[in-house]
């Protein structure tokens, strides 16, 4: 772990352990599966893997005295090897908020005016099952749909595919890491994964174009790029802002935004004319690489630098850094990568420059992830649909591989291709996680019903008829994770405490409300643990021990094409793609090729966002152990910007956009450390849910500034980043 964040690791770990300690809260430790520590009087170690983030790493909770104490990393798990981020560390406060959901609600007025009535489970599952079978008798069962980010949401969707719907999708594809995975399916015929392929411990270059590690706290990648760093890698940072990774950097370039393809095309022009490519590894597995290098030769670093602000000897100076080192020099693919509707196609420049440098399947590139066998559960089929799924309709995106939220928001405001009538939303807070607030609200509005499913009263379940509290991650079991890593594992999540009110885990409303409609034939397991148990043993293991440890290592399998990994791409050639036959018989460019960003308002701010090591999108803002270490977001705004405006740190702001929406209040932090064309903060603050007693009206919400966004003609993606504030004093 670097420096800055190995220190705020470890003020997280003491706050944490003072502020649970203080907590006092009566809960019940499980005993069931609990291990004695070592030595510890009164201490049980019950382990069980984090929830956060989706990360998934392997923790071991300490329960003292009957009380929940600290939750650590479990030394087994190849992901999190024994050691968890700030968010992990903090996450007992998820459990001990006072602000959580308490019993399932039922709306008493106007929708979005938060007022409902405490309702027992039966009445809140018998009344989300009428509605349910309304809206299949007049509808078809197509006219619900599920909304799920994350393992929880596992059984729901086997509820909803039970009762007879197609239509489910996660934020993670169309607003995170869609483009990424499209990109580079189109070259190597396979995506990057998650947790992503990359060797950045083995690597001797690592390019970060955006990816701000250090800030995005994916655990893995961040220890392993202190690990690369401290190996001596040489690093580079691409960012309009100067991260915390580029504060690692032996270079760092501050490209304008939304520009970065033309600094992929520019660094490829220069590898490929200086020939200083990895020839061999083009040559035995490239396809159309004359095609390719023919359509770069007008992308000098000369044309490049007015675009990008990158000047050309930087250009030069960088792409010859990542030459030197290949095959161990790893382009980050990044994660979300929804930045300008062209997501695709940067992303594939990614996968291009990889392509070039020889680093797919080779050590300190990328490696070949394997997972362990665990077969699935034998429930009976599922009833065909006689309607395809509607978020995509006619393949307008014709590469998007799974399901686009966006496009069912648009399906139920139009009713086209066919209406859609129910929305079940597990674990995602809509409005913060989807452009465009209200385009989400008026879909809502359009609803017969709304069922969020949730821990907090977040904005989304603001706007419900029916609301669900669900246990956290520390009171309740999950499906299995068989992970795909570098190491196959097979985690388990395990209850480690009770919940505290009447919350219940996913798993019982899944099941309890397929049994209310008529649908308990899915169910055929009694209990959650004899669900899980069959399908340990169905794998050959052992439910006893993946209890008491919380995971199960499987056999390494090769990493590289030279220890034997299969140098095997499923693309139509059978071939890395340099020319993309998939992209020119869907009519679209097969190399990529460079438009440039559409300016703002004179006078205006492209509005940046990313996030802070402590937080996790807008779900831990409620936590007052995380919020102890940033309460609010600020507005990151160049110092020579900030002079011009009369403006210093810590004055407050509300920032307009360009359709005149009006933030919440929000610091700035005036800094030399961004470009004075943009403006930075950290997602997730802002909310105007009044249940978040702690969280309300802290910091403002890039959410709601995000009004545009630029879809991905490829695959169906949102570009979020094509927005523009400015600052306005709060006096
Ligand atoms: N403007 C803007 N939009 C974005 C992004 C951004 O940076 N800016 N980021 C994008 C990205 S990368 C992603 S991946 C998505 C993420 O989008 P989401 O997954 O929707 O992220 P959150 O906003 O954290 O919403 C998670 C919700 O789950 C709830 N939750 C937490 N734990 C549990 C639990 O155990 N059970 C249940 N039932 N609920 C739980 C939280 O309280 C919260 O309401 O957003 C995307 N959208
Ligand atoms: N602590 C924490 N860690 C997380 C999460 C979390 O909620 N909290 N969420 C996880 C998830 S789901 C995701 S998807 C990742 C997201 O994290 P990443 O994929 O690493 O990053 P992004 O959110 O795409 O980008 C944010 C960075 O991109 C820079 N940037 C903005 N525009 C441009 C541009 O045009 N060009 C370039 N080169 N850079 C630009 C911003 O200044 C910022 O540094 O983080 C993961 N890790
Ligand atoms: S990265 Fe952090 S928050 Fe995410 S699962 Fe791991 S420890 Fe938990
Ligand atoms: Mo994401």
């Amino acid at each position: 772990m670097n420096a800055l964040s190995r220190r705020r690791f470890l003020k997280i770990s003491a706050a944490t352990v003072v502020a649970a300690g203080m907590a006092g809260r009566s809960s019940r430790a499980l005993a069931a599966s609990a291990t004695p520590s070592g030595g510890t009087a009164g201490v049980r170690t019950i382990p069980t893997f984090c929830d956060i983030c989706f990360w998934k790493c392997g923790a071991i909770a300490s329960v003292r005295d009957g009380q929940l104490w600290k939750i650590e990393g479990n030394p087994l798990d190849p992901l999190c090897q024994g050691r968890l981020c700030p968010r992990g560390t903090g996450g007992i406060g998820a459990h001990s908020d006072p602000d959580r959901l308490r019993a399932p609600l039922i709306r008493t007025h106007e929708r979005g005016e938060e007022k409902w009535q405490e309702v027992t489970w039966d009445e809140a599952l018998d009344y989300i099952a009428v509605r349910m079978k309304q809206i299949a008798a007049a509808h078809g069962p197509e006219a619900m749909a599920l909304f799920s980010h994350g393992i929880g949401g596992t059984f729901l969707k086997h509820t909803l595919k039970a009762y007879g719907t197609p239509n489910m999708a996660a934020p993670s594809f169309a607003q995170c890491r869609g483009p990424r995975d499209v990109g580079f399916r189109l070259t190597f015929g396979d995506d990057v994964g998650s947790p992503e392929r990359t060797d950045i411990a083995n690597t001797d270059c690592l390019v970060l174009i955006g990816s701000h590690l250090g800030e995005n706290m994916h655990n893995t990648q961040v220890q392993e790029f202190a690990t690369a760093v401290g190996r001596g890698a040489s690093i580079i940072v691409v960012d309009p802002r100067f991260s915390v990774a580029a504060s690692k950097a032996k270079f760092y370039l501050p490209i304008k935004p939304g520009t970065d393809l033309a600094l992929l095309l520019a660094w490829m022009h220069v590898i490929v004319t200086e020939k200083l490519y990895d020839a061999d590894y083009v040559a035995k597995h490239g396809f159309g690489f004359e095609q390719f290098a023919a359509s770069l030769t007008s992308y000098t670093p000369e044309w490049a630098f007015p675009e990008t602000g990158i000047d050309p000897d930087t250009i030069r100076a960088t792409a010859r850094e990542m030459a030197r080192h290949h095959p161990a020099t790893l382009v980050h693919p990044g994660r979300h990568v929804n930045w300008n509707g062209d997501d695709a196609q940067r992303s594939r420049a990614i996968a291009l420059l990889n392509a070039l440098l020889g680093s797919w399947g080779r050590k300190g590139g990328f490696y070949q992830p394997s997972s362990m066998d665990v077969p699935a559960y034998p429930y009976p089929p599922y009833p065909k649909s006689g309607r395809s799924k509607l978020d995509n309709p006619d393949h307008k995106h014709p590469f998007a591989h799974e399901a686009l939220t966006t496009g069912i928001r648009d399906a139920t405001i139009t009713g086209k291709p066919y209406p859609i009538k129910g929305w079940m939303v597990y674990a995602t807070n809509l409005l913060h996680a989807l452009p465009n607030e209200a385009e989400t609200i008026r879909a809502i509005q359009q609803l017969d019903l709304l069922v969020v499913v949730d821990v907090i009263p977040s904005e989304t379940a603001g706007w419900a008829d029916v609301v669900l509290p669900e246990s956290t991650y520390l009171e309740r079991f999950d499906d299995l994770n068989p992970e795909y890593f570098r190491q196959p594992f097979l985690g388990l999540r395990q209850p480690v405490v009770d919940s505290p009110h009447d919350q219940k885990p996913n798993w019982w409303i899944a099941k309890k409300l397929a049994e209310k409609l008529g649908l308990g034939a899915y169910y055929p397991w009694q209990d959650i643990e004899e669900y899980l148990a069959h399908r340990v043993t169905a794998a050959g293991l052992s439910y006893p021990e993946l209890k008491q440890k919380g995971i199960i290592l499987g056999q390494r399998q090769p990493l590289y094409f030279d220890e034997g990994a299969p140098a095997e791409f499923d693309t139509p050639s059978g071939q890395i793609e340099f020319y993309s036959l998939q992209l020119e018989k869907a009519g679209f460019d097969p190399v990529p090729r460079y438009t440039p960003p559409a300016a703002g308002p004179a006078g205006s701010f492209r509005l940046l966002f990313g996030r802070a090591p402590m937080h996790s999108f807008s779900r831990t803002q409620s936590n007052r152990l995380l919020s102890g270490l940033m309460s609010e977001n600020t507005v990151w705004l160049n110092h020579t910007a900030a002079t011009r405006l009369g403006l210093k740190t810590d004055d407050y702001v509300r920032l307009r956009n360009q359709d005149g929406v009006l933030s919440n209040r929000i610091k700035v932090k005036a800094t030399e450390r961004i470009r004075p064309d943009c403006v930075y903060m950290v997602h997730g603050f802002g909310h105007t849910s009044r249940g978040l007693r702690h969280a309300y009206g802290k910091g403002a919400s890039d959410a709601q500034l995000v009004t545009r966004y630029q879809t991905d003609p490829l695959m169906g993606g949102t570009g979020m980043n094509v927005n523009f504030v400015t600052l306005e004093p709060e006096v």
